[in-house]
């Protein structure tokens, strides 16, 4: 199972999503601060809302194996800054939330996510479930865990360490 690191503004859905996530109902609870022993990190919108606060978020992403910046179909400005990828060291994944509110605009929330540098991007709707089994199933699979010298020989071909090698590359033997 993959840790997940949740990171938008405040109302987004983040904890909502969480609740769903674990089959609860739906219960409002303002998030005040960041536990990272959960299953799923969740963070205060107000870290993503301020710029002095937002390096946090790229502190706390260095405990999770996918960071998912969660942004609300009916958001009406963009927070986040194209190729967030050049600080945040894991794979990030985009979550769209609230794709029932009658404001929803999807396509341009989700061109605020892939020019962010989003690898995958799912919408859901916390209050119907929708679309939070294909974002489990995404979860359940374990990332790859490899030492440090397969690592390396990663980083030597130009890859993430998240990134499959290429079609008939293998480790070194004895790595
Ligand atoms: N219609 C609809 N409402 C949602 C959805 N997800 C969350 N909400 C509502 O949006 C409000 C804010 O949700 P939260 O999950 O608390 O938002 P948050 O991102 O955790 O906010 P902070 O803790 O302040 O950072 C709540 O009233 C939720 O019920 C959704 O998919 N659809
Ligand atoms: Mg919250």
């Amino acid at each position: 199972m993959k840790k997940l690191f949740l990171m938008g503004r405040s109302e987004a859905g983040k904890t909502s999503l969480t609740q769903a996530l674990k089959g609860e109902e739906l219960h409002y609870k303002k998030t005040q601060y960041t536990n990272t022993a959960d299953d799923t990190i969740d963070s205060p919108g107000e870290y993503a809302e301020s710029k002095r606060f937002s390096v946090g978020l790229a502190c706390f992403s260095f405990e999770a194996d996918v960071v998912a910046i969660v942004q609300a179909a009916d958001e009406p400005y963009n927070l986040f800054s194209p190729s967030l990828r050049s600080f945040i060291l894991r794979p990030i994944i985009g979550i769209i939330t609230k794709v029932d509110s009658p404001y929803a605009n999807v396509p341009m929330v989700r061109q605020w996510l892939i020019n962010a540098g989003c690898e995958r991007i799912f919408m859901v709707n916390n209050v119907t479930r929708e679309g939070i089994d294909e974002l489990l199933q995404y979860l359940e699979e374990d990332p790859p865990r490899l030492t440090l010298a397969q690592a390396r020989y990663k980083q030597s071909l130009g890859l993430n360490e998240w990134d499959p090698l290429p079609e008939g590359v293998e480790y070194p033997e004895g790595i």
